[in-house]
């Protein structure tokens, strides 16, 4: 075989270690101790004390040699840093959308698109809003509305693109509501809450066009753009020649804005920023975002962290890097599939999803089996997922309880970070925690906030 034989057809980790980082064992007596004072919410956990931390994949990737110069050379003035139009050069080179407006993270430009645009009575469509997205809508006032298509709610369905939007339910919202109360409609790349799982180049034109049609603004949430480009050229056809950059600047052509958290395929550790084409509505967000993230050369962000943004764009967009990426977290979905372990198929691009509905089919969704079985991975090997289900998304705004449509298990892994030999560990650890399910119980929340309460509820396993 020769190299590049060996190169289509093997992928190993596109990159080497030159700087590592210590992780520490613990035991079981010790987990299950620290878990108890963490009560029983792994988001209480100290990192340290987590062996393999899939959390998120969310600013936790280890950057490049390239994107550490870049931040050696970055330009701190207040006003106008050449890192800013660095940044500024990148985004525009990607999404050609015309303002660039930076901010410290994805929820910042979140918060000044919905502050500015939405209100009471207004509905926001998307696919699925993921959690920071959907409460940003809903503390404008707004409701957020999820009409992702019937298959993307199946975790057995292997349909390719589970993120699509189900454009009938698109057009029957925008009936009932009225074009005036839809201030914007979303979509999300990939599609997080529901899988990681693609939108394809045809959907999103679709949603575009009919956005168009209705003269409604289209925006795109594209954390994670990097990954649905792969797939869209990996699976949509007349996609397999083109480069992903390519994809992805087709993917922004037919939005009118997007928002970003630059901690996912920005490769970075913290940023973001807010893009569109409207200068009228660009005005709107800068006022606000002096107001609450900075001048609008940095907003919020260092002149180094945009650096690194600048530089990790394109760094997600190179095609052997993607190619590694989606292959790893298959890797870990074929080993649990073939162990019969039930997950969301096909795998997503950033993270493998354990279907904890089946997997605890004898703990209710209001006993929360997603959490019970995340807490099960961190007490048998000091794995740290993150539960997308009920605890996450089952508070409704008036204050009653309604089971999410999926319970998950999200293991989401950080980019260029862990090797094969972790995830072979983590398969173990998963297919161990599957044959003990039968001993697994549910929890309830003892205390916790009422929005975005999964981040610091303290929780009881029954019985206690
Ligand atoms: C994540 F446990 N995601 O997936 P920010 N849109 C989308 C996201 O995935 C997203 C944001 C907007 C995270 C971090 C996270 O309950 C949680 O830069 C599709 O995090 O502000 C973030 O971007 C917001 C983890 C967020 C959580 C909320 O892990």
């Amino acid at each position: 075989m020769d190299l590049e034989e060996f190169r289509t057809n093997t992928i190993i980790e596109p990159f080497r270690i030159r700087s590592v980082e210590a992780i520490r064992f613990t035991t079981m007596d010790e987990r299950k101790e620290l878990l108890a004072e963490a009560g029983y919410n792994p988001f209480l956990l100290k990192a340290k004390d987590v062996l393999i931390d899939l959390l998120t994949d969310s600013g936790t990737g280890a950057m490049s040699s390239g994107q550490w110069a870049g931040i050696i050379s970055s330009d701190e003035s207040y006003a106008g840093s050449s890192s800013f139009y660095r940044l500024e050069n990148a985004v525009q080179e990607i999404t050609a959308f015309k303002h660039v407006i930076p901010t410290h993270q994805g929820r910042a430009a979140e918060n000044i698109l919905f502050t500015t645009i939405a209100g009471k009575g207004d509905v926001v469509p998307s696919n699925t809003h993921f959690d920071t997205t959907r409460a940003h809508v809903e503390h404008s006032g707004a409701e957020a509305r999820d009409l992702v298509i019937e298959e993307g709610k199946q975790p057995r369905n292997t349909h390719p693109f589970k993120g699509n939007m189900d454009l009938a339910k698109l057009e029957q919202t925008i009936e009932e509501v009225g074009t005036d109360r839809i201030p914007v409609i979303m979509i999300t790349v990939t599609n997080n809450s529901g899988g990681g799982q693609p939108v394809s180049m045809e959907n999103i034109r679709a949603v575009s066009e009919i956005a168009k049609k209705h003269d409604i603004p289209f925006f795109i949430d594209a954390c994670r753009f990097a990954e649905n480009a792969w797939f869209i050229k990996t699976r949509e056809d007349g996609y397999e020649d083109k480069e992903p950059i390519e994809i992805a600047r087709e993917m922004f052509s037919y939005a009118d804005g997007c928002t970003m958290s630059a901690k996912k395929d920005g490769m970075s550790n913290i940023g973001g920023f807010l893009a569109m084409n409207s200068d009228e509505l660009a005005e709107k967000c800068r006022n606000l975002e002096i107001l609450t993230e900075g001048f609008p050369t940095y907003g919020g962000m260092a002149g180094y962290d945009m650096e690194a943004v600048a530089i990790g764009l394109f760094e997600a967009l190179n095609e052997d890097y993607l190619r590694y990426r989606i292959r790893s977290i298959a890797y870990l979905g074929d080993k649990l599939s073939r162990a019969g372990v039930p997950i969301v198929k096909p795998t997503g691009g950033h993270a493998v999803y354990l279907d904890a509905k089946e997997i605890l089919s004898h703990v209710p969704p209001l006993e929360y089996p997603a959490w019970s079985f995340n807490n099960a991975l961190y007490r048998l090997g000091g794995v740290r997922g993150v539960e997308i289900g009920s605890v996450m998304f089952g508070k409704q705004p008036g204050g009653s309880e309604k089971p999410a449509s999926m319970e998950l298990v999200r293991l989401a892994f950080p980019r260029r970070v862990y090797t094969q030999s972790h995830v072979d560990y983590l398969a173990e650890v998963i297919i161990n925690a599957y044959e003990q399910r039968e001993q697994l119980g549910g929890y309830k929340i003892a205390s916790g906030p009422d929005v975005l309460r999964h981040f610091s509820a303290r929780m009881l396993p029954l019985g206690h």
